[in-house]
Protein backbone atom coordinates (compact mmCIF):
# COMPACT_ATOMS: atom_id res chain seq x y z
CA UNK A 1 0.00 0.00 0.00
CA UNK A 2 1.49 3.38 -0.71
CA UNK A 3 0.48 7.05 -0.02
CA UNK A 4 -1.65 7.30 -3.39
CA UNK A 5 -4.62 4.25 -2.16
CA UNK A 6 -7.42 5.27 -4.14
CA UNK A 7 -9.99 5.88 -1.04
CA UNK A 8 -12.93 3.73 -2.08
CA UNK A 9 -16.28 4.99 -2.69
CA UNK A 10 -18.92 5.21 -0.27
CA UNK A 11 -20.72 1.70 -0.60
CA UNK A 12 -24.83 2.32 -1.06
CA UNK A 13 -25.52 1.29 2.39
CA UNK A 14 -28.50 -1.36 3.14
CA UNK A 15 -31.02 0.61 4.19
CA UNK A 16 -32.63 -2.41 5.47
CA UNK A 17 -30.18 -1.69 8.78
CA UNK A 18 -32.67 1.39 9.84
CA UNK A 19 -35.39 -0.91 10.62
CA UNK A 20 -36.14 -1.07 13.97
CA UNK A 21 -38.04 -3.20 16.50
CA UNK A 22 -38.31 -7.47 16.46
CA UNK A 23 -36.75 -8.24 20.13
CA UNK A 24 -35.23 -4.71 20.63
CA UNK A 25 -37.19 -2.02 22.64
CA UNK A 26 -37.51 0.84 20.15
CA UNK A 27 -36.62 4.59 21.39
CA UNK A 28 -39.99 5.80 19.52
CA UNK A 29 -39.44 9.18 21.57
CA UNK A 30 -36.26 10.04 20.29
CA UNK A 31 -36.66 11.22 16.45
CA UNK A 32 -33.91 10.02 14.60
CA UNK A 33 -33.52 11.48 11.70
CA UNK A 34 -34.50 9.07 8.16
CA UNK A 35 -31.37 8.73 5.89
CA UNK A 36 -32.70 9.23 2.20
CA UNK A 37 -31.20 6.58 0.49
CA UNK A 38 -27.41 6.99 -1.04
CA UNK A 39 -27.34 9.37 2.17
CA UNK A 40 -23.99 9.32 3.41
CA UNK A 41 -22.92 6.85 6.40
CA UNK A 42 -20.59 9.96 7.12
CA UNK A 43 -21.62 13.36 7.45
CA UNK A 44 -18.33 15.29 8.13
CA UNK A 45 -16.29 16.57 4.98
CA UNK A 46 -13.58 13.86 4.37
CA UNK A 47 -10.82 15.59 1.93
CA UNK A 48 -8.82 13.40 0.36
CA UNK A 49 -5.62 14.43 1.31
CA UNK A 50 -6.35 14.29 5.10
CA UNK A 51 -8.92 10.80 5.25
CA UNK A 52 -8.57 7.13 3.59
CA UNK A 53 -12.79 7.00 2.98
CA UNK A 54 -13.79 4.16 3.61
CA UNK A 55 -17.14 5.06 3.03
CA UNK A 56 -18.85 3.80 6.65
CA UNK A 57 -15.25 4.18 8.11
CA UNK A 58 -12.75 6.92 7.62
CA UNK A 59 -9.02 6.65 8.48
CA UNK A 60 -6.95 9.92 9.49
CA UNK A 61 -3.97 10.39 7.42
CA UNK A 62 -0.50 10.48 8.95
CA UNK A 63 0.90 12.52 6.36
CA UNK A 64 -1.99 15.39 7.49
CA UNK A 65 -0.70 15.66 10.59
CA UNK A 66 0.19 18.53 12.02
CA UNK A 67 3.36 17.80 14.47
CA UNK A 68 2.68 21.59 16.51
CA UNK A 69 -0.59 20.38 17.62
CA UNK A 70 -0.61 17.75 20.53
CA UNK A 71 -4.88 17.45 19.89
CA UNK A 72 -6.73 15.67 17.26
CA UNK A 73 -8.99 18.10 15.74
CA UNK A 74 -12.44 16.53 15.75
CA UNK A 75 -12.56 17.34 12.09
CA UNK A 76 -9.61 15.03 11.31
CA UNK A 77 -10.82 12.55 13.77
CA UNK A 78 -10.87 8.91 12.15
CA UNK A 79 -14.97 7.49 12.18
CA UNK A 80 -15.86 3.99 12.58
CA UNK A 81 -19.84 3.76 12.08
CA UNK A 82 -21.59 0.09 12.03
CA UNK A 83 -24.63 1.67 10.40
CA UNK A 84 -24.48 5.30 9.45
CA UNK A 85 -24.78 8.40 11.58
CA UNK A 86 -28.13 9.72 12.81
CA UNK A 87 -29.38 12.96 13.58
CA UNK A 88 -30.78 13.10 16.86
CA UNK A 89 -32.74 16.45 18.50
CA UNK A 90 -30.61 17.32 21.28
CA UNK A 91 -33.91 19.03 22.65
CA UNK A 92 -36.03 16.07 22.46
CA UNK A 93 -32.92 13.71 23.58
CA UNK A 94 -32.85 11.86 26.88
CA UNK A 95 -30.48 8.58 28.08
CA UNK A 96 -32.78 5.68 29.29
CA UNK A 97 -31.21 3.63 32.56
CA UNK A 98 -32.59 0.80 34.23
CA UNK A 99 -31.96 -2.88 35.46
CA UNK A 100 -31.88 -4.65 38.64
CA UNK A 101 -28.37 -2.99 39.11
CA UNK A 102 -30.06 0.16 40.43
CA UNK A 103 -31.20 1.05 43.70
CA UNK A 104 -34.23 0.98 42.83
CA UNK A 105 -34.44 -1.51 40.05
CA UNK A 106 -36.57 -0.73 36.91
CA UNK A 107 -38.01 -2.45 33.63
CA UNK A 108 -36.75 -1.37 30.50
CA UNK A 109 -40.35 -0.40 29.75
CA UNK A 110 -39.83 1.40 32.66
CA UNK A 111 -36.85 3.69 32.38
CA UNK A 112 -35.56 6.56 34.06
CA UNK A 113 -34.65 9.52 31.87
CA UNK A 114 -31.99 12.26 32.07
CA UNK A 115 -31.96 15.20 29.62
CA UNK A 116 -29.15 16.74 28.63
CA UNK A 117 -30.34 19.83 31.19
CA UNK A 118 -30.53 16.93 33.61
CA UNK A 119 -26.65 16.16 33.32
CA UNK A 120 -25.28 19.55 32.84
CA UNK A 121 -26.46 20.03 36.45
CA UNK A 122 -24.01 17.59 37.40
CA UNK A 123 -20.14 18.57 37.73
CA UNK A 124 -18.54 19.49 35.03
CA UNK A 125 -15.73 16.90 33.48
CA UNK A 126 -12.93 17.11 31.09
CA UNK A 127 -10.17 14.39 30.14
CA UNK A 128 -7.63 13.83 27.35
CA UNK A 129 -7.31 10.69 26.44
CA UNK A 130 -6.69 8.65 23.03
CA UNK A 131 -9.43 7.55 21.22
CA UNK A 132 -8.28 4.15 19.26
CA UNK A 133 -10.27 1.16 16.88
CA UNK A 134 -9.58 -1.85 18.02
CA UNK A 135 -8.92 -3.21 14.71
CA UNK A 136 -6.36 -0.02 14.05
CA UNK A 137 -3.36 -1.61 11.93
CA UNK A 138 -5.17 -4.33 10.86
CA UNK A 139 -4.00 -3.89 7.20
CA UNK A 140 -0.11 -4.95 8.34
CA UNK A 141 -1.29 -8.35 9.17
CA UNK A 142 -1.65 -9.04 5.40
CA UNK A 143 1.05 -6.52 4.30
CA UNK A 144 3.53 -7.14 6.79
CA UNK A 145 2.85 -10.33 8.22
CA UNK A 146 1.02 -12.15 5.29
CA UNK A 147 -1.68 -13.28 7.34
CA UNK A 148 -5.16 -12.96 5.94
CA UNK A 149 -7.62 -11.32 8.26
CA UNK A 150 -10.93 -9.79 7.45
CA UNK A 151 -12.25 -6.22 8.36
CA UNK A 152 -11.53 -2.39 7.53
CA UNK A 153 -7.91 -2.20 6.06
CA UNK A 154 -7.12 0.42 8.12
CA UNK A 155 -3.33 1.54 8.08
CA UNK A 156 -2.03 3.37 11.46
CA UNK A 157 -4.89 6.13 11.64
CA UNK A 158 -7.88 5.16 13.50
CA UNK A 159 -6.70 6.94 16.01
CA UNK A 160 -6.78 10.38 17.45
CA UNK A 161 -6.00 11.87 20.87
CA UNK A 162 -9.18 14.42 22.03
CA UNK A 163 -10.00 16.44 25.22
CA UNK A 164 -13.75 15.12 26.06
CA UNK A 165 -16.26 17.01 27.67
CA UNK A 166 -19.15 16.15 29.80
CA UNK A 167 -19.88 14.77 33.23
CA UNK A 168 -18.61 11.47 34.89
CA UNK A 169 -20.46 8.49 34.86
CA UNK A 170 -19.55 7.57 38.42
CA UNK A 171 -21.57 10.98 39.39
CA UNK A 172 -24.41 9.92 36.88
CA UNK A 173 -24.43 6.66 38.54
CA UNK A 174 -24.72 7.98 42.16
CA UNK A 175 -27.39 10.61 41.43
CA UNK A 176 -29.36 7.86 40.16
CA UNK A 177 -28.43 5.12 42.94
CA UNK A 178 -26.23 2.12 42.06
CA UNK A 179 -27.40 -1.30 44.06
CA UNK A 180 -24.29 -2.26 45.76
CA UNK A 181 -24.37 -5.47 43.89
CA UNK A 182 -24.31 -4.14 40.51
CA UNK A 183 -21.29 -5.82 38.11
CA UNK A 184 -22.13 -4.96 34.82
CA UNK A 185 -23.82 -1.91 32.57
CA UNK A 186 -24.64 -2.51 29.00
CA UNK A 187 -24.72 0.80 26.44
CA UNK A 188 -26.45 0.78 23.81
CA UNK A 189 -26.69 3.57 20.91
CA UNK A 190 -29.06 5.43 19.25
CA UNK A 191 -28.17 4.45 15.41
CA UNK A 192 -29.86 1.84 13.23
CA UNK A 193 -29.38 -2.31 14.08
CA UNK A 194 -26.18 -3.73 12.45
CA UNK A 195 -27.52 -6.28 10.09
CA UNK A 196 -24.46 -8.44 8.79
CA UNK A 197 -24.64 -11.78 6.62
CA UNK A 198 -28.64 -11.88 6.85
CA UNK A 199 -28.67 -11.57 10.76
CA UNK A 200 -30.31 -8.35 12.42
CA UNK A 201 -27.94 -7.71 15.20
CA UNK A 202 -30.01 -5.40 17.45
CA UNK A 203 -28.39 -1.97 18.01
CA UNK A 204 -24.72 -1.32 18.53
CA UNK A 205 -24.11 -2.30 22.32
CA UNK A 206 -21.42 -3.96 24.34
CA UNK A 207 -21.51 -4.29 28.74
CA UNK A 208 -18.65 -2.93 30.94
CA UNK A 209 -17.55 -3.92 34.28
CA UNK A 210 -19.63 -1.28 37.21
CA UNK A 211 -15.16 -1.01 38.71
CA UNK A 212 -14.66 0.73 34.60
CA UNK A 213 -17.69 3.42 35.13
CA UNK A 214 -16.70 3.81 38.82
CA UNK A 215 -13.08 5.07 37.53
CA UNK A 216 -12.71 7.01 34.65
CA UNK A 217 -15.61 6.60 32.29
CA UNK A 218 -17.34 10.29 30.85
CA UNK A 219 -20.59 10.40 29.09
CA UNK A 220 -19.23 13.49 26.66
CA UNK A 221 -21.70 16.22 24.48
CA UNK A 222 -18.13 17.88 23.78
CA UNK A 223 -14.94 17.43 22.00
CA UNK A 224 -12.03 20.12 22.34
CA UNK A 225 -14.26 23.05 23.42
CA UNK A 226 -16.69 22.23 20.69
CA UNK A 227 -20.31 20.73 20.46
CA UNK A 228 -19.46 16.61 19.42
CA UNK A 229 -19.82 16.30 15.79
CA UNK A 230 -23.07 13.93 14.56
CA UNK A 231 -20.62 11.64 13.47
CA UNK A 232 -18.59 11.29 16.53
CA UNK A 233 -21.98 10.86 18.89
CA UNK A 234 -23.85 13.88 19.31
CA UNK A 235 -25.49 14.60 21.50
CA UNK A 236 -24.32 12.16 24.19
CA UNK A 237 -21.45 9.20 23.91
CA UNK A 238 -20.08 6.98 26.48
CA UNK A 239 -16.14 6.78 26.63
CA UNK A 240 -13.57 4.62 27.84
CA UNK A 241 -10.55 5.61 28.43
CA UNK A 242 -8.43 3.83 27.37
CA UNK A 243 -10.74 0.61 25.93
CA UNK A 244 -10.81 -0.67 22.57
CA UNK A 245 -13.04 1.95 20.52
CA UNK A 246 -16.40 0.35 20.56
CA UNK A 247 -16.28 0.27 24.26
CA UNK A 248 -17.19 3.82 23.56
CA UNK A 249 -20.83 3.91 22.32
CA UNK A 250 -21.77 6.65 20.62
CA UNK A 251 -25.58 8.16 20.45
CA UNK A 252 -25.66 6.78 23.66
CA UNK A 253 -29.50 5.84 24.26
CA UNK A 254 -29.72 3.51 27.38
CA UNK A 255 -27.59 2.20 29.79
CA UNK A 256 -28.85 -0.49 31.74
CA UNK A 257 -27.27 -1.59 34.95
CA UNK A 258 -26.88 -5.29 36.13
CA UNK A 259 -25.96 -7.58 39.04
CA UNK A 260 -25.26 -10.32 36.75
CA UNK A 261 -22.73 -10.51 33.98
CA UNK A 262 -24.57 -8.99 30.71
CA UNK A 263 -23.48 -10.03 26.75
CA UNK A 264 -24.10 -8.39 23.49
CA UNK A 265 -22.37 -10.18 20.19
CA UNK A 266 -19.93 -6.95 20.13
CA UNK A 267 -18.51 -9.44 23.45
CA UNK A 268 -19.68 -13.23 22.37
CA UNK A 269 -18.75 -12.57 18.70
CA UNK A 270 -16.46 -9.67 17.85
CA UNK A 271 -14.36 -7.54 19.82
CA UNK A 272 -13.00 -11.01 21.20
CA UNK A 273 -9.91 -12.77 20.60
CA UNK A 274 -10.52 -16.47 22.10
CA UNK A 275 -11.39 -16.62 25.14
CA UNK A 276 -10.39 -12.85 25.68
CA UNK A 277 -12.90 -9.98 25.86
CA UNK A 278 -10.82 -7.03 24.35
CA UNK A 279 -10.72 -4.27 26.50
CA UNK A 280 -7.56 -2.95 27.08
CA UNK A 281 -5.57 -1.19 23.82
CA UNK A 282 -1.79 -2.19 22.97
CA UNK A 283 1.04 0.03 22.08
CA UNK A 284 1.43 1.46 19.13
CA UNK A 285 3.43 4.08 17.43
CA UNK A 286 3.19 5.81 14.01
CA UNK A 287 5.43 8.10 11.83
CA UNK A 288 3.77 12.05 10.86
CA UNK A 289 4.61 11.04 7.07
CA UNK A 290 2.57 9.86 4.23
CA UNK A 291 3.23 5.87 3.63
CA UNK A 292 6.35 5.87 0.76
CA UNK A 293 7.36 9.75 1.85
CA UNK A 294 9.93 10.83 0.07
CA UNK A 295 12.58 12.84 2.08
CA UNK A 296 15.24 15.47 0.89
CA UNK A 297 18.88 14.25 2.13
CA UNK A 298 20.39 15.90 4.76
CA UNK A 299 20.05 16.34 8.41
CA UNK A 300 16.34 15.32 8.87
CA UNK A 301 14.48 16.07 11.93
CA UNK A 302 11.20 13.51 11.93
CA UNK A 303 8.70 13.19 14.64
CA UNK A 304 5.76 10.41 15.45
CA UNK A 305 3.67 9.63 17.94
CA UNK A 306 3.31 6.40 20.34
CA UNK A 307 0.21 5.18 22.85
CA UNK A 308 -0.91 2.74 25.21
CA UNK A 309 -4.07 2.11 26.58
CA UNK A 310 -2.83 1.17 29.50
CA UNK A 311 -0.02 3.44 30.97
CA UNK A 312 1.72 6.91 29.76
CA UNK A 313 4.47 5.86 27.10
CA UNK A 314 8.21 5.61 28.86
CA UNK A 315 10.38 5.12 26.01
CA UNK A 316 10.59 5.19 21.91
CA UNK A 317 13.51 3.78 19.84
CA UNK A 318 13.85 3.90 16.35
CA UNK A 319 15.70 1.88 13.88
CA UNK A 320 16.62 2.48 10.07
CA UNK A 321 18.65 -1.00 9.92
CA UNK A 322 15.57 -3.27 10.08
CA UNK A 323 15.94 -4.10 14.05
CA UNK A 324 19.61 -4.40 13.86
CA UNK A 325 20.33 -1.15 16.28
CA UNK A 326 17.77 0.88 17.51
CA UNK A 327 18.32 4.42 18.54
CA UNK A 328 16.15 6.66 21.73
CA UNK A 329 13.96 9.15 19.89
CA UNK A 330 13.13 12.20 22.25
CA UNK A 331 9.78 11.90 23.53
CA UNK A 332 7.53 14.93 25.07
CA UNK A 333 5.11 14.47 27.96
CA UNK A 334 1.93 12.78 27.70
CA UNK A 335 -1.45 14.92 28.50
CA UNK A 336 -3.49 12.86 31.00
CA UNK A 337 -4.13 9.85 29.35
CA UNK A 338 -3.22 10.90 26.03
CA UNK A 339 0.00 9.71 23.77
CA UNK A 340 3.32 11.03 23.40
CA UNK A 341 4.63 12.64 20.47
CA UNK A 342 8.31 12.17 19.62
CA UNK A 343 11.35 13.20 17.26
CA UNK A 344 14.32 11.51 15.87
CA UNK A 345 17.40 13.02 14.15
CA UNK A 346 18.75 11.32 10.91
CA UNK A 347 21.87 12.79 10.65
CA UNK A 348 23.20 11.23 7.54
CA UNK A 349 20.85 9.44 5.31
CA UNK A 350 21.96 7.72 1.79
CA UNK A 351 19.94 7.99 -0.85
CA UNK A 352 17.44 5.32 -1.55
CA UNK A 353 14.90 3.39 -0.27
CA UNK A 354 14.80 2.85 4.05
CA UNK A 355 12.64 1.12 5.98
CA UNK A 356 11.96 3.63 9.65
CA UNK A 357 10.94 1.34 12.55
CA UNK A 358 9.62 2.92 15.61
CA UNK A 359 8.83 0.88 18.53
CA UNK A 360 7.63 2.22 22.50
CA UNK A 361 7.35 0.91 25.39
CA UNK A 362 4.77 1.82 28.01
CA UNK A 363 5.15 2.56 32.16
CA UNK A 364 3.79 -0.86 32.58
CA UNK A 365 6.55 -2.65 30.93
CA UNK A 366 4.60 -3.25 27.96
CA UNK A 367 6.88 -3.33 24.68
CA UNK A 368 5.99 -3.63 20.98
CA UNK A 369 6.91 -6.55 19.11
CA UNK A 370 8.15 -7.34 15.52
CA UNK A 371 5.56 -9.72 15.02
CA UNK A 372 1.47 -9.87 16.26
CA UNK A 373 -0.12 -13.44 16.38
CA UNK A 374 -3.09 -13.41 13.88
CA UNK A 375 -6.50 -13.25 14.58
CA UNK A 376 -9.51 -13.88 12.58
CA UNK A 377 -10.49 -10.07 12.90
CA UNK A 378 -6.80 -8.55 12.32
CA UNK A 379 -7.43 -6.91 15.82
CA UNK A 380 -4.73 -5.60 18.07
CA UNK A 381 -1.60 -4.90 15.65
CA UNK A 382 0.34 -3.66 18.06
CA UNK A 383 3.83 -4.73 16.12
CA UNK A 384 6.28 -2.09 14.62
CA UNK A 385 5.08 -1.36 11.53
CA UNK A 386 8.37 -1.15 8.86
CA UNK A 387 7.20 2.51 7.22
CA UNK A 388 8.82 3.30 3.68
CA UNK A 389 10.67 6.81 2.90
CA UNK A 390 12.78 7.67 -0.12
CA UNK A 391 16.08 9.60 0.39
CA UNK A 392 16.75 11.90 -2.42
N1 LIG B 1 -23.57 3.48 18.62
C1 LIG B 1 -22.36 3.18 18.10
N2 LIG B 1 -21.26 3.37 18.86
C2 LIG B 1 -20.05 3.08 18.38
C3 LIG B 1 -19.88 2.53 17.08
C4 LIG B 1 -21.05 2.36 16.28
O1 LIG B 1 -21.01 1.93 15.12
N3 LIG B 1 -22.27 2.69 16.84
N4 LIG B 1 -18.62 2.18 16.64
C5 LIG B 1 -17.63 1.90 17.68
C6 LIG B 1 -16.28 1.72 17.21
S1 LIG B 1 -15.91 0.19 16.59
C7 LIG B 1 -15.32 2.69 17.36
S2 LIG B 1 -13.71 2.41 16.94
C8 LIG B 1 -15.67 4.04 17.87
C9 LIG B 1 -15.31 5.11 16.86
O2 LIG B 1 -15.60 6.38 17.35
P1 LIG B 1 -15.52 7.66 16.39
O3 LIG B 1 -16.25 7.33 15.13
O4 LIG B 1 -16.10 8.79 17.16
O5 LIG B 1 -14.04 7.89 16.10
O6 LIG B 1 -17.05 4.16 18.18
C10 LIG B 1 -17.63 3.01 18.74
N5 LIG B 1 -18.96 3.31 19.16
MO1 LIG C 1 -13.59 0.09 16.36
Amino acid sequence: MDASTPATTRRTLCRAAAAVGGAFATHAFVPIGRAHAGAPAILKPLPADQFFDFGTNAEMRWGSVDPRRYLTPQSRLFVRNHTLTPTIDPETYALRLYGDGLRRPRSADDALTLTLRDLRRLPRATLIATHECTGNGRSFFVTQQGNPVSGTTWTLGAVGTVRWEGVRLRDVLRRVGLDPAAVSIQATGLDPHYVTGGVDYGPVRRPFPVSKALDDAPLAWGMNGEPLLPDHGHPLRLVLPGWVGIASIKWLGSLEVSTTELASPWTTKWYRIGQEVLTTNPVRSAWELPWGAELKRGRLELTGRSWSGAAPVRRVEVSVDGGATWQRARVGRAQQQGWSQWSWTWARPEAGAHELWARATDAAGRTQPLLTPRNDNGYFFDAVVRHPVTVV
